[in-house]
């Protein structure tokens, strides 16, 4: 049996995650957002968040209000962000409860949470990528557990987002790696109303078996000494053999889907007294009682917390709402590269094609930047990108720096938001401009939101490097150009050099930029062979040469018309 004080622990938290929700309930059109809260799953979420440690990372999802509780946030300050308060620690307002994200030093880290069911585990598991990569190259600036152990990455969502396609992704890549991960599960056979024989062919403890080094565990996640000791097992799992591990909780739903959508609208009678036979608070009491506890103390531990989260509810909302003139902050981190600087045109300089502008500069990057590393299709040494774009980099900076991935662009894409926040700085690619449709989703949903929804706390910094346009036959699928939909994309930074001087400079600033930059690099003048494109050679600027965004030089001026009829899609640079 876990030691009484424990016990007692998670009975406070339970019955004080329990008054919230009911007082949520009770005020709702106080509530200025729509909320999720943990009831029925609180016993798993305790059990986990009492044994993480503040050197740990952590992304819950939107139904992980103890998880929360657990980790040390105070029912207040979960209340600013459910009223949209200016000193919401997470957001500042600007998103919506029990979306956290948090760089507390006494709690464990946590990256943007979206609302997309599923997403997470990516750049999750980047973090988890991140650690691990840390651990061989830079263990020195890693955290460690009371114990002397290295953190780990715990990531949080329920059954239904399992089915996901980006989940496969994100298992497939912490399998094959053997990541410092542990995925938590939680399966209330529910995913709003459609029920599992609608929406899975397994649960995710099978589904989970063919993913070969992915361990996997089970647990009443109801009953909190049982997932105790289920989360105990796979925490010093990963801590210590520091591999991957998926734990599947079952727990009932308590409370409604969401405040919007409402239990009784989908559920019968039947189910919610078949869930509520499971309600994880009178089996914590039970097993107290048995312990020693007395029914007075008890109750008194119930009224104390309801007491302290009316009053703390009250408190919230008094607080003071964000000032309207702030709402456009943080949608970029200010980048330090706001000067042209280093010599474009050296003396002894020779002309470059723009594909090896663009090698060179990662090249002398790499070289500076230990932290430095680049990943996506066929760029590790064997091939070196399919248009020599990453020639001899694999060779010389070696597979953990650089390496081949499977094709998974959403995987290459978003895994950047947790290697970014480890303080790394990731240059990816996808291999084809019409291949980043199935990144596109985390670029937008987690990477051009983090920076804003995080209240400037996890700006992404990354470079996406994509090879785009017309060259050589590509037909349909081969030859797309895709700017007009990355500039709809607020959060992100888009550079289109059209030389191999402004590509060195230009891929310079974007990796020194702390926002997602995605490198457009067109096939066509690559090599300067395409008829009229040879003015795309340029003299190779200095190892120091870095070009703002925003001041781009004037190429040909008075093109425009000829543009508009997509006569000539891109200025040459004079
Ligand atoms: C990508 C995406 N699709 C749809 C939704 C809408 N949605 C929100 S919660 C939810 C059900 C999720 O079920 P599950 O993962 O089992 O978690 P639970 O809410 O049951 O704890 C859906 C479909 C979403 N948020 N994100």
């Amino acid at each position: 049996m876990l030691k009484p004080a424990i016990l007692l622990q998670a009975y406070e938290l339970m019955a004080t995650a329990r008054a919230m929700s009911e007082l949520y309930d009770a005020n709702k059109s106080v509530c200025r957002y729509v909320h999720s809260t943990s009831r029925g799953h609180e016993a798993i979420q305790l059990a986990t968040g009492l044994q993480l440690q503040p050197c740990d990372w952590m992304s819950p999802y939107y139904r992980d209000d103890s998880l929360l509780l657990a980790t040390g946030f105070t029912p207040y300050e979960l209340m600013l962000q459910l009223l949209a308060k200016r000193d919401d620690p997470f957001s500042g307002g600007r998103s919506y409860y029990c979306h956290p994200n948090s760089k507390d030093p006494d709690k464990p880290s946590i990256i943007h949470q979206s609302s997309a069911t599923g997403m997470q585990t990516i750049p999750t598991t980047g973090l988890a990528q991140g650690i691990q990569f840390m651990e061989k190259k830079l263990p020195d600036q890693l955290g460690r557990t009371t114990e002397g152990y290295l953190p780990i990455a715990l990531c949080s969502f329920g059954d239904g987002s399992a089915t996901e396609g980006e989940v496969s992704e994100a298992l497939q890549f912490a399998a094959l790696k053997q990541l410092p991960i542990v995925y938590l599960v939680q399966d209330n056979d529910w995913s709003i109303s459609a029920s599992v024989d609608e929406v899975r062919a397994m649960n995710v403890f099978d589904y989970a078996a063919g993913f070969k080094g992915l361990k996997r565990l089970q647990c009443n996640g109801s009953d909190f000494e049982q997932a105790y000791a289920t989360m105990q097992e796979a925490i010093t799992y990963c801590r210590t053999i520091r591999r991957p591990v998926l734990v599947h909780a079952t727990v009932p739903l308590l409370g409604h889907h969401t405040s919007g959508v409402r239990k009784e609208f989908y559920r019968s009678q039947e189910d919610l007294d078949l869930h509520a036979l499971n309600d994880p608070l009178p089996k914590l009491r039970k097993t107290l009682l048995a312990t020693g506890f007395t029914q007075v103390e008890l109750d008194l531990v119930e009224t104390e917390a309801a007491s302290r989260v009316a009053q703390d509810f009250e408190k919230a909302q008094q607080a003071d709402e964000p000032p309207p003139g702030t709402v456009a902050d943080h949608v970029f981190a200010p980048t330090s590269v706001k000067e042209e600087s280093g010599q474009r045109t050296p003396a002894n300089g020779e002309k470059v094609m723009m594909v090896d502008a663009a090698l060179h500069a990662v090249e002398e990057i790499m070289e500076t930047y230990p932290e430095a590393i680049l990943y996506g299709q066929d760029v590790g040494a064997r091939l070196g990108g399919v248009f020599r774009e990453a020639a001899t980099l694999g060779g010389k900076f070696g597979t953990e720096r650089v390496f081949n991935t499977a094709i998974q662009e959403a995987y290459i894409v978003g895994s950047t938001a947790g290697l970014s926040a480890l303080g790394l700085k990731p240059i990816v690619e996808v291999q084809f401009a019409d291949y980043i449709y199935p990144g596109l989703n985390q670029l937008v949903t987690e990477l051009s939101k983090s920076c804003y929804l995080t209240n400037g706390k996890f700006p992404v910094q990354m470079v996406l490097r994509v090879p785009t346009g017309a060259y050589g036959g590509g037909g349909p699928y081969h030859s797309g150009s895709i700017e007009s939909t990355l500039l709809s994309i607020k959060g992100i930074k888009v550079a289109y050099p059209s030389n191999a001087a402004d590509m060195k400079g230009l891929m310079k600033a974007a990796f020194l930029d702390p926002n997602p930059v995605v490198m457009l690099e067109h096939k066509g003048l690559y090599w300067s062979k395409v008829p009229g494109t040879d003015e795309a050679r340029k003299l190779e600027p200095d190892k120091e040469k870095f070009l703002p965004f925003g001041p781009a030089p004037t190429g040909i001026p008075g093109q425009i018309p000829k543009i508009q009829k997509g006569k000539k899609g891109f200025h040459i640079y004079e």
